[in-house]
């Protein structure tokens, strides 16, 4: 792997966020204040996280057990004998003590449409479903699936099924009724709340009608659930196989979200914060119902796309509401990069403080315009590494602390032991400038404790590879500052005579080219090679056609052997209108892998991209070369 080629520029904590003047005091101030933090974390973890807990979390009796079990046996618990509810958590208290404190503004797709809803308001709506819940006899410990589009009913649904120990589990929108009906099945769901129809980018989604009567009805209490009782499920889609229903338990999932929305979005009272997300991902779990609301915070929900009515929303929505921490994914990034700065100037930035970016690796491209053209060089970025599993960030920099590397994501979050391995013998690979499989050594409050109703699956899929190590999936290294770098899933590393590459890294050196929008890097396999590799690209609007192409192809080889070397240069490169992605706008690198092996009759599920169709285009495109 190349890694040295990264750039290793530092990028100091920007100086306007350590100024009172003009910002609230950093909760983490220094990279020595972490470093001590993150000491203590490891040292004394009980004394940390029973603080935290104490502080952040509002409890119906105290937890005795910080923590308890571990990754070996897969028996982790924390907080244990503690009793709480996250939807008391996130709504009661703050409506007893906040009433008219906006919690939740909602940005409708048509621009003119938002609307806030308080504390109270809150409170009242999701005692209200809460009753409707119990009248159709959902009980503590009852699954109920949510297919809803982003409207503020959703954030509702959530609470209400938390505030009677109701575990929900949340289908994106935009799944079809065949994904929807395994993810019921396979939980088991007793019922499927829904709404009549969404909107999106100024197009109808119909979902279905809401099933429930809702009657006026007094307050509904909480139930005191304990720590370790399920909070949620949410289904993922593994490498293999039907999709996994990853499940949360209550007080270490809350913890987390909450403990990172303070620490590393800088959270202070008074900001809004807007996680760009849908709720039927974990960030939207996360960021955007869990985190903020557990602070009592204002959050956004974003029902539109960044290009409706024009691709100035985003920003045009941050000026309105004077956002302080703005968190999108770089597929968005990239995309808004390329159609232009004209769509960024003339809208008021000033109030941002925090540019986060969550799902896949960010290139130094988009990072450098995400700081530059949106953070104005005044504003964090912090790259967050996580997992649907991992519940809450693990690897990020902290706004007030940890200077920046364009494209790293830096450094541990408290609590978490990382390590690199080896993959072949699984060896720790101890010291800097080492490049492996990226795995935790010790459990953290918010990992999550199962596969529902698959306990083995689970440890097969995380514990087992290494013993005594959660497994995360991807490759990362560990540079000569100690930041780490993610490197993608380590399904997606090539190996090319030998030499290791990353598609991330392959597709970021293609992406520096001034035509080139989007790519995405495959191995194929090669009689000489063992493998080699394959690109496809995406052009900027206008940049695409004729001898041009010829042309570009020729000028992108020579880009990749100048970046990386001459072994990673791409033997074949598609120039494409699009790409297949997931509707979070992850590369299925595993369908390009398929089509270019010609294995058409075996492309696995496609349900999960946001447009299928372009599965055709691309057979059609790489059987006519
Ligand atoms: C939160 C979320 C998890 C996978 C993960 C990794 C990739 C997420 C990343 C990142 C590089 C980051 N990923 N954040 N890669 N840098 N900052 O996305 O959860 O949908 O479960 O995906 O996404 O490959 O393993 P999930």
């Amino acid at each position: 792997m190349a890694e040295d080629q990264a750039d290793h520029t530092i990028y100091p904590v920007p100086g306007r966020l350590l100024d009172p003047a003009q910002c609230p005091e950093p909760y983490i101030s220094s990279m020595e204040q972490y470093k001590e933090m993150y000491r203590q974390s490891l040292e004394q973890p009980d004394e940390f996280f029973g603080k935290l807990a104490t502080e952040l979390l509002s409890w119906f009796q105290p937890f005795q057990t910080v923590q308890h079990g571990g990754l070996r046996h897969g028996d982790v618990a924390w907080f244990v004998e503690g009793q709480l509810n996250a939807s008391y958590n996130c709504v009661d208290r703050h409506a007893l003590a906040t009433p008219d404190k906006v919690a939740i503004i909602y940005e409708a797709d048509e621009p003119n449409h938002s609307a806030k809803i308080t504390y109270g308001e809150l409170l009242r709506q999701v005692c209200q479903l809460a009753g409707a819940l119990r009248a159709h006899d959902i009980r503590k410990g009852d699954i109920v699936a949510i297919y809803m589009p982003m409207i503020p009913e959703v954030v509702i649904a959530l609470l209400a099924c938390a505030r009677i120990g109701a575990l929900h589990s949340v289908v994106f929108a935009g799944f079809s009724a065949e994904a929807l009906r395994d993810r019921v099945h396979d939980a088991c769901s007793r019922l499927v709340l829904t709404a009549d129809q969404g909107r999106r980018g100024g197009k109808t989604i119909d979902t279905k009608k809401i099933e429930l009567p809702l009657r006026a009805s007094s307050t509904i209490f909480s139930e005191s659930m304990n720590s370790e009782d399920p909070l949620f499920l949410l289904y993922t889609s593994g490498s293999t196989g039907k999709p996994k229903g990853v499940m949360h338990t209550t007080a270490g999932y809350l913890l987390g979200a909450m403990a990172t929305v303070k620490y590393v979005f800088d959270y202070h009272p008074g900001d809004i914060f807007a996680c760009m997300a849908d709720v039927g991902w974990i960030t939207g779990h996360t960021y955007i119902v869990y985190g903020p609301l557990g602070l009592g915070a204002t959050t956004v929900l974003f029902e539109s796309i960044p290009t409706y009515p024009n691709p100035s929303r985003y920003w045009e929505m941050i000026a309105k509401h004077k956002v302080t921490q703005f968190y999108t994914a770089p597929t968005a990034i990239r995309a808004l990069r390329r159609l232009g700065d004209e769509w960024v100037e003339g809208h008021d930035l000033s109030s941002l403080r925090v540019l986060g970016t969550v799902g896949e690796p960010i290139n130094p491209e988009a990072w450098h315009w995400y700081n530059n053209t949106i953070g104005k060089n005044r504003c964090a970025i912090v790259d967050t590494y996580w997992q649907t599993e991992t519940g809450s960030h693990i690897i990020t920099p902290l706004p007030g602390a940890i200077p920046t590397k364009a494209g790293s994501a830096t450094v541990p979050f408290f609590g978490v032991e990382l390590a690199i391995l080896d993959p072949v013998n699984g060896k720790e690979m101890a010291g800097n400038d080492v490049t492996g499989v990226l795995a935790v050594k010790r459990p953290w409050p918010s990992i999550a404790r199962t596969i529902y109703g698959d306990h083995r699956r689970f440890f097969e899929t995380y514990l087992k590879p290494y013993p005594g190590y959660y497994f995360t999936g991807d490759g990362a290294t560990r540079d000569k500052d100690g930041y780490i770098w993610i490197r993608g899933r380590v399904d997606d590393v090539i190996n090319v005579s030998g030499h290791r590459l990353s598609t991330a890294e392959i597709e970021s050196a293609l992406i520096m080219n001034h035509a080139v929008a989007e790519a995405a890097v495959i191995g194929a396999s090669d009689e000489v090679t063992g493998q080699c590799i394959y690109a496809f690209v995406c052009l900027k609007p206008g940049s695409s056609g004729g001898h041009y192409g010829h042309d570009l192809t020729k000028e992108l080889v020579m880009q990749v052997r100048k970046l990386i070397g001459p072994f990673a240069a791409p033997k074949r490169i598609y120039l494409v209108e699009d790409l297949p992605k997931t509707r979070s706008g992850k590369l299925m690198r595993r369908i390009l892998r398929k089509i270019v092996a010609g294995e058409t009759d075996s492309l696995g599920d496609i349900s999960t991209l946001a447009d299928p169709s372009v599965v055709e285009t691309l057979i059609a495109k790489v059987d006519g070369v």
